[in-house]
């Protein structure tokens, strides 16, 4: 069976959430990723479609246009897919097992026959909206047998998957109990996409170690590695490092950083943090840092605030439940220790805010904690940098966020250590005092750089590389 979209976009979500109301009635609410916003232009100029799920178990709306006349075609998960193939294999097992093991990775056989099943439905949408030759870019870690399902029914598409969260070592891959249906899966794809070199050459190692050939080295797009799929075609390999869409963050202004200044208490540094809730973020552990500095005296709770902007996520799954507990936990201890009464030094906000807000959080902190274990690129990081575009702020970053590749002028640190994420807040807040043109400087170059590497650039280079890999 085939469509008539030219382009065609797969995720486990749509860029939009069905939500039911109380009324019984159903509305769609626009989820306004940097995926979405770069991909939009895209998908409008050449017919395209996005498949994907709706957000919402046991519902089946029908395909409809967006406004920039894009396709969203919906693949309905049950109750059941959403437990076993989304909270089970993908988030309890791979997201685990892709971050080093950070908790361990639970194995199940029946969540993988899930996840095998659902991929399956979503290759089958996919065929029925693609038309003859169509380019099919599958998003994500979700999704990862989509590429070689579609190669069996459809072998004339081209077919580009990229990878949003890390590629682990071989050591770490190979205890997955299907491992090879895995990279069988991602191997129908004609070009495969990490952020980061590493990851590349972790699956490129993978695959030389049960013999799969493979031809050089995955750098950047201009020079891709090759691996031999099953049927003996060349897959490309290369690392592409995501960013964001600028113009997606809106102004701040004066009186909105002031206004939030002065709700903090006006203290004389602002640190923050924002995250999804997640425990390969290591927001615990820079709280830690946090209360140990106020311990040691080394910051006065009367000079600094630290703002913890953390989004509710997967809240079904036990590590993430205790994730929260534990944060909760220290935010009452620290404020406890240190704070007083109508002056809290750890202000919490466990939601998500709308990114006209977070961009005045994000101009009037000083200091950007950003401490994840493992992180695939961190785009938190990126956007703190896009909104000082005078040089203003200091950016503490974990060596450990895939970010950290290019944003060498910040304060980077390791997370694992707790001496060291003090030492990096303490040269943040120290650098802005003493050496304020310096910070300035290094502030600029990381602006310069993620303001040239937007999220547009990303897909861009992306897809020129998807068109030459089918020539
Ligand atoms: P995430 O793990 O979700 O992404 P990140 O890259 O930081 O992490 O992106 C989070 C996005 O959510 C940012 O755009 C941020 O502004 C937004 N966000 C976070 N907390 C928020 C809040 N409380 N309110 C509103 N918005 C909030 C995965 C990988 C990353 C990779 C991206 C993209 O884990 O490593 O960078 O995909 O490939």
């Amino acid at each position: 069976m085939s469509g008539d979209n030219d382009f065609v976009v797969v995720a486990n979500r749509l860029p939009v959430d069905l939500t039911r109301n109380a009324d019984g009635s159903e509305s769609w609410t626009p989820s306004p990723g940097g995926l979405v916003a770069a991909l939009t232009p895209v998908l409008s100029a050449n017919e395209g479609c996005w498949v994907g799920w709706p957000g919402t178990p046991d519902a089946s709306p029908e395909p409809f246009h967006t406004e920039d006349g894009v396709l969203l075609h919906p693949v309905s998960l049950t109750e059941a897919d959403y437990r076993d193939f989304y909270e089970g294999f993908s988030n309890a097992t791979l997201w685990p097992l892709y971050h080093d093991l950070i908790v361990s990775p639970v194995y199940d056989r029946s969540w993988w026959e899930s996840y095998r099943d659902v991929n399956h439905r979503f290759a089958l949408e996919v065929d029925k909206v693609a038309a003859e030759g169509a380019t099919v870019w599958v998003q994500d870690y979700q999704l990862q047998l989509v590429p070689g399902i579609l190669r069996q029914i459809r072998p004339d598409l081209t077919i580009g998957f990229f990878l949003h969260i890390p590629f682990p070592g071989p050591d770490l891959f190979r205890q997955l109990p299907w491992r090879e249906e895995i990279v069988r899966g991602l191997l129908g794809a004609d070009l495969l996409g990490f952020h980061l070199e590493s990851n590349a050459a972790n699956f490129l190692d993978l695959l030389r170690h049960v013999s799969i050939p493979v031809e050089g080295t995955a750098r950047t797009r201009e020079v891709q590695a090759f691996a031999t799929g099953g049927d003996g075609r060349r897959v490309g390999v290369a690392a592409y490092p995501i960013s964001i869409d600028p113009s997606s963050l809106g102004h701040s202004d004066e009186a909105a950083v002031a206004q939030r200044r002065g709700e903090l208490g006006d203290p004389a540094t602002v640190l923050l943090g924002v995250d999804r809730l997640d425990y390969t973020k290591g927001i615990l552990q820079r709280l830690t840092a946090f209360e140990e500095l106020l311990e040691s005296g080394a910051l006065d709770a009367q000079d600094v605030a630290f703002v913890q902007v953390a989004t509710p996520s997967r809240e079904r799954l036990e590590e993430y439940r205790r994730a929260r507990s534990e944060v909760e936990e220290a935010v009452g201890r620290i404020n406890g220790r240190f704070g007083a009464i109508g002056r809290p030094v750890v202000h919490y906000l466990h939601q998500a805010l709308p990114k006209r807000e977070l961009r005045h959080y994000y101009s009037a902190a000083d200091v950007m904690v950003v401490t994840p274990f493992k992180d695939g690129m961190n785009l938190v990081a990126k956007e703190y940098v896009a909104c000082h575009p005078d040089g203003s702020g200091s950016l503490v970053l974990s060596e450990f966020a895939g970010a950290a590749q290019e944003l060498t002028q910040a304060n980077l640190c390791n997370p694992f250590d707790s001496e060291s994420v003090k030492a990096a807040i303490l040269q943040a807040i120290q650098g802005l005092a003493a050496h304020p043109d310096v910070m300035a400087q290094r502030m600029s170059v990381m602006y310069e750089q993620v303001t040239t590497h937007d999220v547009d650039a990303w897909a861009n280079a992306f897809l020129s590389s998807l068109r030459d890999a089918r020539r």
